[in-house]
């Protein structure tokens, strides 16, 4: 058995040195165009609407970022659920009483079932506050050890096999070190051959976002011919048992994202078979308590990990960055330069792809990025303020 992180670390990850009152909570929407359209196998998009919120407290301010998309096809949650949730419940939660570390804040959360990507929008923000108190980074403040991360692009449908092609060779130009290809049915098998015939040796995946049955077996089984890193959520977004029977019949492993909701369906997905390598998403899993819980599960039984991305403004991506420098996180993630997606990000500077195809993973207090409020009103279409009484 490969020796966890250091557990000694677990009471500094977990728990700040001194209760903090959180004073204040900010809710904004703030609209980012995308440079193009982002095309998975439930739906196009063309811009980002981001919900960030801050917490307040002590002349110290930490951003957190809640991924959840527009509309429920990736999950259930939506902006709209997200921010309801968190102004009528999460944003009391935690400002009822001092906290006192990162499991106090989980704990209080637990009784609101569901909604993860909310909850871990204010874990973000309060452990980028907690970060900025002590003095520390994100990264250090969660014990982790890696200086640069490798990392991959998601390459989304295209409107032709060519313009595909010519973005696997733009980003591999640029040093990804895997690329990752949405598939959905009849845009799958044919551009899946065609970039490994051009490309015999590099790392590459497919993510399907639940395209799939069982039913569609024999088609996924001729997936095992390309040599692929992973078939990432091919089958239900919330399923299991199915995947574990696909696994058995598939060479290529499974990955799982959306399906892993929290520590307990890891556990069960790697004891049931259902897949062989695990995508962690802060926000999928509902903050930071339930992403590290994973990873240390993983670390212990050998399994490989990576960091997911859902179209993060710079202030989410800040928080993957502390997340993958984790030393459990040994393939490359969904973290791509800011300007895969935007003109500008909201974030100084913004997060840079280097040749090799590594990001560096931020030493500076708590984000260890700049947060360009400025900017970010701009972009504001709608921002709201929770401020604790009594
Ligand atoms: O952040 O670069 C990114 C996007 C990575 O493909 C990506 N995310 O299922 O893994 C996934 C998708 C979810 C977002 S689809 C809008
Ligand atoms: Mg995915």
């Amino acid at each position: 058995m490969v020796d966890g992180p250091n557990i000694a670390d677990g009471h500094s990850r977990l728990n700040s040195a001194d209760p903090v009152t959180i004073e204040k909570v900010g809710m904004r929407l703030v609209r980012l165009p995308l440079k193009e359209a982002f095309e998975t196998s439930f739906g196009s998009i063309n811009t980002r609407l981001i919900f960030l919120v801050s917490v307040e407290a002590g002349g110290f301010t930490g951003w957190g970022e809640v991924v959840a998309a527009e509309e429920p096809r990736y999950s259930y949650e939506t902006v709209g659920t997200t921010y309801h949730v968190t102004r009528d419940y999460l944003a009391q939660a935690l400002m009822a009483e001092p906290v006192t570390g990162l499991t106090d804040l989980s704990a209080r959360f637990v009784p609101f079932k569901g909604h993860k990507m909310a909850k871990a929008g204010l874990e973000l923000a309060y452990q980028d506050l907690s970060a900025q108190m002590e003095g520390r980074s994100l990264a250090e403040l969660i014990g982790g050890s890696r200086e640069r991360v490798p990392v991959g692009v998601s390459l989304g449908i295209q409107a032709t096999l060519d313009a595909l092609l010519d973005r696997v060779d733009r980003y591999l130009a640029l040093g990804y070190q895997r690329i990752k290809l949405k598939i959905k049915p009849g845009w799958d098998l044919e551009i899946v051959e065609e970039v490994r015939r051009r490309h015999p040796t590099i790392l590459l995946s497919v993510d399907a976002n639940s395209a799939y049955t069982l039913e569609d077996l024999d088609h996924l089984k001729a997936l095992d011919d390309f040599g692929l890193l992973m078939i990432e959520q091919p089958l239900d977004h919330d399923d299991l048992l199915d995947h574990a029977r696909l696994q058995l019949e598939l060479k290529t492993p499974i990955c799982l994202d959306e399906s892993l909701t929290n520590l307990r369906r890891a556990e069960q997905a790697l004891n049931l078979g259902s897949c062989r390598l695990i995508n962690i998403k802060i926000g999928r899993v509902g903050g930071y308590s339930q992403a590290l819980a994973i990873h240390d599960l993983c670390y212990q039984r050998g399994i490989p990990v990576w960091c997911g991305g859902m179209l993060e403004s710079g202030i989410g991506r800040a928080h993957n960055l502390a997340l993958a420098s984790l030393p459990g996180f040994t393939l490359p993630g969904d973290i791509s330069a800011s300007s895969r997606y935007f003109d500008r990000d909201v974030i100084v500077p913004e997060v840079m792809v280097a040749p090799d195809g590594t990001v560096e993973v931020p030493r500076g207090r708590g984000l260890g990025f700049e947060v360009d409020v400025g900017y970010i009103e701009r972009r504001t279409e709608m921002a709201e303020q929770i401020v604790r009484t009594g």
